[in-house]
């Protein structure tokens, strides 16, 4: 493209030269006409028309077939809520992090829990609105294995600029197999971790499938073992950062729907994310 632009813009130069050195009456009214025609009509018509033509094919909207995995991504404030479904089996929850099949189409619902959303991740598609009360479907195809990041594009609050996720393509049967463990229960109930997460109620908001927590308002947190980022993708996952997260959320993210807990100690703080951190 530089090169053509070079190209473009030599001949134009070239062009120029010649025409201010030219004596006037070089060219006759009817012969000037003639190269606007050609030069700025017929030629530039022809070309886009190709282009146009050439082009056609790939914007194609990609169709979903029936029994494509399906995830339903709901943009709340300021996380991402994840459900994945496929024909004849149950839906696995998870939360600020989406996984994708190689070489697969998937279908995303991109739907809007609380104000408006939207869902970016430039590696994989252009943007969609995420609006409350309805589902705008993208069909995504992911042709190599990697990591991706995802943003929140449309201003949703205090913290909408921390409002990220990761998307992760995989290998089909890596993926098969995430997906199995995804949907599995954690068998780390009877835990400390599992004990104060209990005590201090955490389990209002937040579900942690195998225990008795199974609040829908926060993420999912059955599996949060499993990810890489948290917090909606602003940081790596770490015991401290869990730690400061779990004590102080809106200390981390501005207007965060999850309460500080000042009366919590750091040991206590610190069971339950190294208990959260267990379960993969
Ligand atoms: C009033 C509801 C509410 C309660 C109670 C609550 N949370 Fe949250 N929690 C949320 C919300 C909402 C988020 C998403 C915050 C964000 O990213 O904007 C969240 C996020 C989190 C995250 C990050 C999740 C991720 O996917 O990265 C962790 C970890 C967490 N909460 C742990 C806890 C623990 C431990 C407790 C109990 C001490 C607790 N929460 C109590 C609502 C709650
Ligand atoms: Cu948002």
């Amino acid at each position: 493209m530089v090169l053509g632009a070079v190209v473009i813009a030599l001949a134009l130069a070239a062009l120029m030269v010649t025409a201010s050195r030219s004596r006037e009456g070089a060219l006759s009214h009817r012969q000037g006409m003639r190269l606007v025609l050609w030069a700025g009509g017929i030629v530039p018509s022809v070309v886009l028309l190709a282009l146009l033509i050439a082009t056609l094919p790939a914007m194609r909207p990609i169709r979903a077939a029936r029994d494509d995995l399906r995830v339903t991504v709901t943009g709340e404030q300021f996380w991402w809520r994840m459900a994945y479904r496929r024909a004849g089996a149950a839906v696995v929850t998870s939360a600020n992090e989406l996984r994708l099949p190689v070489g697969r189409d998937v279908v995303l619902a991109l739907e809007g829990g609380d104000v408006l959303h939207s869902f970016w991740v430039p590696g994989l598609a252009g943007k969609m609105d995420m609006v409350p009360g309805r589902t705008n479907t993208l069909v995504v195809h992911a042709t190599r294995a990697g990591r991706f990041r995802g943003q929140c594009a449309e201003f949703c609050g205090l913290s909408h600029a921390l409002m990220a996720f990761d998307v992760v393509a995989m290998e089909p049967a890596a993926f098969d197999a995430w997906l199995a463990a995804e949907r599995r229960p954690v068998t780390t109930a009877a835990s400390t971790g599992a004990r104060l997460f209990d005590a201090y109620g955490c389990g209002g908001c937040h579900a942690v499938r195998g225990t008795g927590a199974a609040g829908a308002i926060g993420p999912d947190l059955t599996h949060l073992g499993a990810r890489a980022t948290m917090a909606a993708g602003i940081q790596p996952l770490t015991t401290a950062n869990l730690v400061r997260f779990i004590r102080d959320a809106p200390a981390v993210k501005p207007g965060a729907r999850m309460p500080a807990y000042p009366q919590m100690s750091a040991p206590d703080a610190t069971a339950i994310a190294r208990w959260l951190e267990t379960n993969r």
